[in-house]
C-alpha cells in the first residue's frame, strides 16, 4: 500500500507515519508537507529510507501534488494550519492552507481516481453548553465558531460535495482533542509541560471549566488506520474516547502533580475570545461498525496518557526548544 501522508512533518500526521510503518510491513509512505512554522522534519527522524520518502512542497501547487498522487493508493490529507489562537490573530493562512489546499487535493484525487482519508476535528460541530448531555455524532448540525473551526468545516463541506457530485472515493473522520508526542509547543498540554520544565508555571484561560474530551494520539491514528482499511467509501466516522468530562483545570492540575508541583502551582490568564465550552464525541458508529477501541480512556487512562507524554517532552528538549521562546512572546502579547 502506497501512501501519500500531506502534513505528515505535523503533530498528528508524523505520529501517524510512524505508526503505519511500524504496523504495515507493506506500507511505503510519502510525506508532503509545506513546513510552515508548524512542521518539523525532525519528527520523521528514524524512519526506514526504503519505505520512506519526504516532499517539502504545498498542497495547493497543482502539478506537484499531481505527479505525486499519481504514484500511490491513498493520500490521507492531515495538512493544515491547526491552532485557534493564530486563527484569531490572522485568519488568511487558515482559508488558503484549509480550505483551498483541501480543493486542489479533491481535484488531483478526482482526475486521478484515487482514495483519499481526510482529516477533521470536534470544533466543526460547534460546542456544547457544560450541562448538556449530548455528544456529536456524525449527523449533528456544523455550527463553528473560531476562524480555524469555520475553515475545517469548510473543507469537510467540500468532500461530502466533491464525494456526492463527482463519486470520490473518499472517507472523512472528525476527532477530538489529541494529545502526545511531536505536538508543537503552543498547544495546551504541550504548553504546560514545556511551561514547568522551564520552571515557569502552567497558564489556564479564564476560569479553566472549558472541557475537551482528550485522546491520545495513538489512539486516533489507530482508528484512521482502520477506517483506511475497513470504511465505507462515502461515510464519516466520529473519533473520540470518552474523555469529555476532564476539564482543563483538572488536566493542568493533573500535570503539576505528575511532575511533582503543588496542584495550584498555575495562574490564569485571558481567556480566548469566542472560547468554545465543552466537546464531546461519540464515537460508537466506528466502535460498532469497524470493531475500534480507544486504549488511553477515562481519567485513569488519561493519567497514563500524560505520564508518557511527559516523559517524551523531558526526553527530547532539542526538539521543542527552540520553538519555546518566540510562542511564548506571542502569547504576551495577548495576555495568554
Ligand atoms: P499541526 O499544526 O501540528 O501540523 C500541520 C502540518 O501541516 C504541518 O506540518 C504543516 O507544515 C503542514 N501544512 C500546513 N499547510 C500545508 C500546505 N498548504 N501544504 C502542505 N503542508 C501543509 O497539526 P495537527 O495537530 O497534527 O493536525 C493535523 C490535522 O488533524 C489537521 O487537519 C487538524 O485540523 C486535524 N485535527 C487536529 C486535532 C488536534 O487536537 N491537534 C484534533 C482533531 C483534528
Ligand atoms: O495555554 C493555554 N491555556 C488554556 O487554558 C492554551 C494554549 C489553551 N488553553 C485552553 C483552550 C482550550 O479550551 O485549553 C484548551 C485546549 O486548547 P488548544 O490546545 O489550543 O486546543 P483547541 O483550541 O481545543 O483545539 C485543538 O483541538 C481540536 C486543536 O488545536 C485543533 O487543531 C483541533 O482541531
Amino acid at each position: 500500500m502506497k501512501y501519500l501522508v500531506t502534513g505528515g512533518a505535523g503533530f498528528i500526521g508524523a505520529n501517524f507515519v510512524h505508526y503505519v510503518i511500524k504496523q504495515r510491513s507493506d506500507a511505503h509512505v510519502t510525506v508532503l508537507d509545506k513546513l510552515t512554522y508548524a512542521g518539523n522534519e525532525k519528527s520523521l527522524a528514524g524512519l526506514p529510507e526504503d519505505r520512506f520518502t519526504f516532499v517539502e512542497g504545498d498542497i495547493c501547487d497543482e502539478k506537484l501534488v499531481g505527479d505525486l498522487i499519481k504514484d500511490v493508493d491513498i493520500v490521507v490529507n492531515f495538512a493544515a494550519d491547526t491552532h485557534n489562537d493564530n486563527s484569531l490573530i490572522d485568519p488568511w493562512p487558515f482559508i488558503e492552507n484549509n480550505i483551498l489546499g483541501t480543493y486542489h487535493l479533491l481535484q488531483a484525487v478526482r482526475k486521478h481516481d484515487k482514495r483519499l482519508h481526510h482529516i477533521s476535528t470536534d470544533e466543526v460541530f460547534g460546542d456544547l453548553e457544560l450541562d448538556d448531555p449530548n455528544r456529536f455524532t456524525e449527523t449533528t448540525s456544523y455550527n463553528p465558531s473560531s476562524p480555524y473551526s469555520a475553515s475545517k468545516a469548510s473543507s469537510d463541506h467540500l468532500v461530502r460535495a466533491w464525494i456526492r457530485s463527482f463519486g470520490i472515493k473518499a472517507t472523512i473522520s472528525n476527532c477530538a482533542n489529541n494529545y502526545g508526542p511531536y505536538q508543537h509547543v503552543e498547544k495546551f498540554i504541550p504548553r504546560q509541560i514545556t511551561n514547568i520544565l522551564s520552571d515557569v508555571k502552567p497558564k489556564l484561560y479564564g476560569a479553566g471549566q472549558n472541557i475537551r474530551d482528550w485522546i491520545h494520539v495513538d489512539d486516533h491514528n489507530a482508528a484512521v488506520l482502520t477506517i483506511i482499511e475497513k470504511g465505507n467509501l462515502g461515510e464519516t466516522y466520529i473519533i473520540g474516547a470518552d474523555n469529555d468530562h476532564i476539564n482543563n483545570k483538572t488536566v493542568i492540575e493533573m500535570i503539576c502533580e505528575l511532575m511533582d508541583k503543588p496542584r495550584d502551582w498555575y495562574e490564569h490568564v485571558n481567556d480566548r475570545p469566542g472560547h468554545d465550552m465543552r466537546y464531546a464525541m461519540d464515537s460508537s458508529k466506528l466502535r460498532r461498525e469497524l470493531g475500534w477501541m480507544p486504549q488511553y480512556t477515562d481519567q485513569a487512562g488519561m493519567r497514563d496518557g500524560l505520564k508518557e507524554t511527559i516523559d517524551w517532552y523531558r526526553e527530547n528538549e532539542a526538539w521543542w526548544k527552540p520553538e519555546k521562546a518566540e510562542t511564548e512572546a506571542k502569547y504576551q502579547k495577548t495576555g495568554q
